[in-house]
C-alpha cells in the first residue's frame, strides 16, 4: 500500500516536472514550476508558471480543477510560496482556500523568504504534506535560480535579430524589418514580460526606436533604459518625448554634463549615475544599480557594442537570436557583437539548454549562459 502510494506520487510528480519545463526561457529569474491536481491516479488540473510576473503554477492548476480540488492531492515541483510582497498572492493561501487534502512537494524553495515556511503554513492549516518526492530531478529544473538569488544582479536577456549571413543591419546601418511578423510579435510579448527594455545610446541615435510594447495584451509595462555614458540622448528622441506615457531611465556616468542632465530630466526622464569603465558605463555596476531599483528581468536589445560589453562583464544570462532567411552581405555590415577586434573572452562562451523554434519563416535560437 505504502509502495503503491509512493509509485503514484513519483509518477504524478514526473508529469508535474514535464509541465514545469514549459516555462523555460519565459519565467527566469523565477523558477520553472509545474503542478498537478489529482484525485487518486486521475489528473483533474494541470498548471505551470508560464511567464515572469504571471500567476504561479498552483493557481493555474487549481483553476483547471475547479471544485474537484476540494479533498484532492496537489503535486508541485517547488515548495509553494508563503511570502507576501511579491507580484502574486501566496500559493499556500490558494491551496488552503481550495480545501485540498494533501500537498506533495519535490524541492524546497531556496528563496530564504519562503524556505520551509510554505510547508509549515500548509501543515498548520491541517493539510498533509509530503516533501522530497523526486527532489533531485526537480532541482535540475532550475540550475541557476539559487545562484541568481544571491547574485544581486537582474536576469539579463541579450536579444538580436539577424540575417542568415549574421548581419544585424546593412552597410548603411539600416536595420528595419530583418525578421518577419511572428518574430516581431514574440519580441513584443517578451517586452511585456520584463521589468525593463535596455539599449545603448548608439541604437537611440541610429534608429530612434520607441521600445514600446505593441499588439499584445500585457499587464506589465517595462521601464525603458538607455545606457549613455555622456548623455548623448537627444531631447527630441522618441524614448524621451514619450517618457510621460512610459518611463525612461538613462544610466550615465560622472562624465555627463549637468546641463544635459537637467534638460533630459526636465523632459521627463530619470537620470541615474553609475561608475565608468574605460570611459563607458560600467555594465556590472549599472545592472546592480537597476536591480537595487527593483528591476529583476531586463531585455537588452543592443547594439553590438553594448552586447559585447555585457558578455565581457559577465552579466548576460539568456541569449535570443532571431534568424531570418535573408542575405545582406557587405564587409562593413555589422554583426550582433561589435568590439574592437579583441577576442570577446579567452575561450568561446558555451550556451546551455540550447533550443531552436521556428517562427513563421524565421528561426529563434536561444539558450542560457552559466554565471561566471
Ligand atoms: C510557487 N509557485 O510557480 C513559482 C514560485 O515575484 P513572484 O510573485 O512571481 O514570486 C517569485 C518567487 O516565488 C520566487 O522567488 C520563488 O521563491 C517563488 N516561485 N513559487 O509557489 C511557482 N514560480
Ligand atoms: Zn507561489
Amino acid at each position: 500500500m505504502i509502495d503503491d502510494r509512493r509509485e503514484r506520487d513519483e509518477s504524478l510528480m514526473r508529469k508535474a516536472i514535464l509541465l514545469a519545463e514549459f516555462g523555460r526561457g519565459r519565467v527566469e529569474p523565477n523558477p520553472r514550476v509545474g503542478a498537478i491536481v489529482a484525485r487518486g491516479d486521475r489528473c483533474v488540473g494541470r498548471g505551470w508558471h508560464a511567464r515572469f510576473g504571471g500567476p504561479h503554477a498552483e493557481p493555474n492548476a487549481l483553476a483547471e480543477a475547479g471544485d474537484a480540488a476540494e479533498g484532492a492531492t496537489v503535486y508541485v515541483t517547488l515548495e509553494p510560496c508563503a511570502h507576501e510582497a511579491k507580484k502574486t498572492p501566496p500559493c499556500t493561501q490558494a491551496l488552503i482556500d481550495a480545501k485540498v487534502a494533501r500537498v506533495v512537494i519535490a524541492a524546497e524553495d531556496p528563496n530564504p523568504q519562503t524556505t520551509g515556511l510554505g510547508s509549515r503554513r500548509l501543515q498548520e492549516a491541517g493539510i498533509e504534506v509530503t516533501t522530497g518526492v523526486l527532489a533531485d530531478e526537480a532541482a535540475k529544473l532550475n540550475p541557476r535560480f539559487e545562484h541568481w538569488l544571491s547574485s544581486g544582479r537582474p536576469f539579463v536577456i541579450a536579444k538580436w535579430a539577424m540575417t542568415l549571413d549574421g548581419k544585424i543591419a546593412d552597410v548603411e546601418r539600416g536595420s528595419k524589418y530583418i525578421t518577419g511578423p511572428d518574430s516581431r510579435r514574440l519580441v513584443h510579448e517578451i517586452r511585456g514580460s520584463v521589468d525593463a527594455v535596455a539599449v545603448g545610446v548608439g541604437t537611440v541615435l541610429a534608429d530612434d526606436p520607441d521600445l514600446t510594447v505593441r499588439d499584445v495584451t500585457s499587464t506589465r509595462e517595462p521601464v525603458r533604459v538607455i545606457l549613455d555614458s555622456t548623455l548623448r540622448t537627444p531631447v527630441l528622441a522618441r524614448v524621451v518625448t514619450s517618457s510621460e506615457v512610459m518611463p525612461t531611465w538613462i544610466v550615465t556616468t560622472a562624465r555627463a554634463s549637468a546641463e544635459k542632465r537637467q534638460a533630459l530630466e526636465s523632459a521627463g526622464c530619470r537620470v541615474l549615475v553609475t561608475e565608468a569603465e574605460a570611459g563607458h558605463v560600467d555594465l556590472g555596476a549599472a545592472f546592480r544599480l537597476l536591480k537595487a531599483e527593483g528591476l529583476s528581468r531586463i531585455l537588452l536589445e543592443g547594439g553590438g557594442e553594448v552586447h559585447t560589453s555585457a558578455f565581457r562583464a559577465g552579466v548576460v544570462d539568456h541569449v535570443m537570436a532571431f534568424v531570418a532567411p535573408k542575405l545582406l552581405g557587405g564587409r562593413a555590415a555589422p554583426g550582433p557583437l561589435g568590439g574592437d577586434g579583441v577576442r570577446l573572452i579567452a575561450d568561446p562562451l558555451p550556451v546551455e539548454e540550447w533550443t531552436t523554434t521556428p517562427l513563421g519563416e524565421d528561426v529563434l535560437l536561444e539558450g542560457f549562459i552559466d554565471p561566471a
